[in-house]
């Protein structure tokens, strides 16, 4: 599907904290997402190959925060059971009206439900893989624990949770370099220097990135026994927690 490029910040005069998943930012996602998020293009065919070792038949898979559908789609197509339903959850109308076009187009024998609420509402039930890509970091921090707390007591025995998030480092050293990185990423996709720092100030308390050793913790306090990093590009990783119920 052919993309419009993303240039939302090319002009001065952001306010901190304004950016919002509105009709202009849906607009442009899959250009904006590609270009900002280190790893985003290796990262979604891999969430379908975490999904079909995980999926099992008669389950519910979660995708929160689906936005058009990228993690919804790649879900669907590793699920491998057509007794699986994909459920897909996003709190902006904007986006969950493209996603609707995207699954439309797309053909396969795993129903997709798609919910336009807030993710902080949704019930989890009978879920053998649940998927945060990217939204965790959007939720307000003491809101977290409850949420991944809530997300495990809704998940079947050997099931997964694949957490998708932007980390920040204890190292103060480590974080500038990574930051450092991250912008020359955005600089080598196209983004001026002004654009980077206003799409920075936009984000500002809007999306708040914890170190890797929070996350860790957090999941296994809500339940899950192990967690395993299975991606990291610059300050960007990817985990898979597990949902053992029987210990060994
Ligand atoms: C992908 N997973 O392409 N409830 C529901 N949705 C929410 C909430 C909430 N409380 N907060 C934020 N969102 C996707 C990419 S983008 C990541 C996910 C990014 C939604 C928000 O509307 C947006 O669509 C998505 O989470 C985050 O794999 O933009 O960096």
């Amino acid at each position: 599907m052919p993309t419009e490029r993303d240039r939302i910040f090319t002009q001065a005069g952001t306010r901190p904290g304004s950016f919002q998943f509105d009709d202009a930012v849906a607009r442009v996602f899959p250009d904006m997402i590609r270009r900002s998020v280190p790893g985003y293009t290796t990262i979604i065919p891999m969430i379908g190959v975490i999904t079909s070792r995980f999926a099992q038949p008669d389950t519910n898979l979660y995708d929160l925060g689906c936005s058009l559908g990228a993690s919804t789609l790649a879900m669907r197509h590793g699920a491998q059971h057509a007794s699986c339903r994909v459920i897909a959850v996003d709190n902006s109308s904007a986006m969950i009206e493209r996603c609707q076009h995207h699954i439309a187009l797309d053909d396969n024998a795993v129903q997709v439900q798609l919910r336009c609420e807030d993710l902080l509402d949704s019930t989890i039930e009978n879920a053998s893989v649940v998927t945060l890509n990217f939204t965790l970091q959007f939720v307000p921090p003491d809101q977290r624990s409850s949420l991944l707390r809530r997300i495990h007591e809704g998940m079947v025995d050997g099931g997964a949770l694949i957490l998708s998030e932007k980390i920040s480092f204890e190292d103060d050293d480590e974080q500038s370099w990574q930051s450092l990185l991250h912008h020359d990423f955005k600089r080598a996709n196209g983004y001026s220097d002004l654009e980077i720092s206003q799409k920075r100030s936009a984000l500002e308390q809007v999306l708040v990135p914890e170190t890797l050793t929070a996350h860790r913790q957090r999941l296994l306090d809500a339940g899950f026994t192990r967690v395993v990093l299975w991606y990291q590009c610059f300050n960007f990783v990817s985990l898979v927690a597990l949902a053992n119920r029987q210990k060994n």
